[in-house]
């Protein structure tokens, strides 16, 4: 019998006030965002924590339990946002507590069931010297794909669009520096809103990343939630399936028209598509 891909929704949930300015569909009250997810039949929950003391496991863990939700993955991008910290930044002190906070996020998740995702945190190279800034990276990406390892778990890098970063813009560039020494379970995080920037057919990109692939931000062209832009999602869906994905589709979209309709279409083109 052929087996059916395992591909499931998670809504994102930002512990920082929501604003239609940033992609997470529900917040800030985790005990609310997370009773919201359940009753409108999210299986799981992406968190963006600020800091570290926003993921107070215990408490989150029973709040999963009650609404019988799992956490997919927790964002570091707050590491950047409230701190200023990146993995390459010219610093190595500041390199050193970059490091620190996202290997202490993917102990965290780790506790939770889920994984962390390295986005904004990777930084920017600037008029640095790029095969300076492309070691500091191997070496940061090696260390913490370590880190995850002793916890079971896969750590996702994802590349940005141009405007955020100058490190890695596209699925295929990515997948040749993972493959060029780093381990497996440092997969890619393939969001379709940067792809719809950067690459040239982003089926086809996912097709060829294959078992790269650990996480997808599931969003429409225009950042909204999908249905909401001029995405075809069907040859992307079908790219997933062919490479037997089996990983979240995670909705990292604008709350827009408001958070509750944003997360209610979402999942109404989840179920659509997957
Ligand atoms: C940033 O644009 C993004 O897509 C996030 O997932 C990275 O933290
Ligand atoms: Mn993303």
């Amino acid at each position: 019998m052929k087996r059916v891909p395992m591909i499931q929704p998670s809504v994102t949930i930002s512990l920082l006030p929501n604003s239609p300015k940033a992609p997470f569909l529900l917040g800030p009250n985790l005990a609310e965002a997370v009773a919201t997810a359940a009753e409108l039949g999210y299986p799981a929950c992406e968190l963006f924590p600020p800091n570290l003391a926003a993921i107070d496991v215990p408490a989150i863990k029973n709040l999963l339990h009650t609404h019988h939700m799992q956490l997919s993955t927790i964002g570091t991008g707050g590491g950047w946002v409230t701190q200023q910290l990146t993995l390459i930044d010219s610093d190595p002190t500041v390199r050193e507590r970059a490091k620190n906070y996202i290997a202490d996020i993917i102990r965290r998740a780790a506790e939770l069931g889920g994984s962390a995702i390295i986005g904004s945190m990777q930084g920017r190279c600037g008029n640095r010297d790029r095969r300076e800034c492309l070691d500091l990276l191997r070496d940061q990406l090696g260390e913490l794909a370590a880190v995850a390892a002793g916890c079971g778990r896969p750590l996702f890098y994802e590349p940005l669009n141009r405007y955020e970063t100058d490190l890695f813009n596209t699925l295929g560039d990515t997948f040749r520096f993972l493959e060029d020494g780093l381990p497996q379970n440092l997969k890619i995080l393939a969001d379709l809103f940067h792809m719809n920037i950067e690459e040239t057919c982003s089926a086809t990109a996912l097709r060829l990343a294959g078992s790269r692939i650990g996480h997808v931000h599931f969003v429409d062209s225009n950042r909204q939630v999908p249905s909401r832009g001029q995405t075809d999602f069907g040859p992307l869906a079908e790219s997933l399936k062919s490479i037997g994905y089996q990983g979240f589709l995670a909705v990292e979209a604008f709350p827009l028209p408001s958070s509750r309709e944003a997360a209610e279409t979402a999942l109404a083109s989840f179920r659509r598509w997957f």
